[in-house]
């Protein structure tokens, strides 16, 4: 493959400072040289200009940072969009999970039956309504099915991006009620820690597949928050859930996913090299994605 690799320094989405160097930690843990090492041609974009002064926004919204997310998404859209244009796979690095806006709304007008997989602990699917924070990281999958404040649904180009029918959230433990309610009534698939738990990760990631092949996707996009995993491989994130997926479950669903030649970009956010123990987040991060990428024990 050739992939570009965007890095998206953004920590405007949620109020824990420091995982804007997400996508520095895992520079520093060595991806470029791992994806190479796997025979793949791998470019380095830099990093998207992201404003990191969480300045003065509109007062008519309880949106935090809304004005600034939005500029931050937009600009990242266009950057995945070039890089579609040139034939490469987009790897982006967060960065907090309100940045799967613009790398959705920058896929859009490639892929008509875009599948998505959605590995976390939360289902990000809250509104403006629904919200209990007013952080825009738990909106992302909300707007991106065209849910949400206006703005958000609509960054690059119309609204919604993706349909629910082709989502599968993986991982999730940490459902608001508003999310739990919007889960139901769009029939969105959710393999959450109870069936992992009951039927194993081998199960999941077959049914999670054979779905994407129903429904006839033109590409799938994984977006996997390194909370998905338990706190207790990956430390540095900002709302660590207990009773999380395992180290070994997250290698064989990236491995699978690589055998099943489905996924077309992928982005991991949310390593906040702060709260991490000596980088080990975005060390799982990367062995992750050589997993994803092809490498393989034997
Ligand atoms: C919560 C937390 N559902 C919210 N969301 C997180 O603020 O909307 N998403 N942490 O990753
Ligand atoms: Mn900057
Ligand atoms: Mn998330
Ligand atoms: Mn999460």
């Amino acid at each position: 493959l050739s992939i570009s690799i965007i890095g998206v320094p953004m920590d405007l989405g949620q109020n824990r400072r420091g995982v804007d160097m997400g996508p520095s930690a895992i520079r520093y843990a060595g991806v470029v040289e791992r994806l190479q090492n796997l025979g793949h041609s791998v470019k380095d974009e830099g990093d998207i200009a992201i404003s990191h002064t969480r300045k003065e926004q509109s007062p008519n919204t309880h949106l935090r940072n809304l004005e600034d997310v939005i500029e931050g998404n937009t600009n990242l859209a266009n950057k995945v969009h070039e890089v579609l244009s040139e034939g490469k796979y987009p790897l982006v690095l967060g960065g907090d999970h309100s940045i799967a806006i613009g790398t959705l709304a920058g896929l859009a007008d490639r892929y008509e039956n875009l599948g998505v997989i959605w590995y976390d602990a939360h289902a990000d699917l809250n509104t403006a309504e629904t919200s209990p924070s007013g952080n825009i990281h738990g909106m992302p999958l909300a707007a991106s099915l065209g849910l949400g404040h206006e703005d958000l649904v609509n960054i690059r180009s119309y609204a919604p991006k993706i349909k629910p029918e082709n989502v599968v959230i993986i991982g999730a433990r940490s459902v608001d009620p508003g999310e739990r309610e919007l889960i139901k009534e769009k029939g969105i698939k959710v393999f959450s820690m109870h069936e992992i738990d009951k039927h194993g990760m081998t199960e999941v990631m077959n049914q999670t597949i054979s779905y994407f092949h129903e429904r006839k996707v033109d590409g799938v996009h994984l977006s996997l928050d390194l909370d998905g995993l338990d706190p207790l491989y990956t430390p540095g994130v900002g709302t660590p859930v207990p009773g999380g997926i395992s180290y070994r479950e997250s290698h064989l669903a990236m491995e699978m996913l690589y055998s099943s030649n489905l996924i077309t970009s992928a982005e991991f956010v949310e390593v906040n090299p702060i709260l991490d123990e000596k980088n080990k987040t975005a060390d799982v991060a990367v062995g992750l994605m050589g997993s994803l990428f092809g490498e393989s024990l034997i």
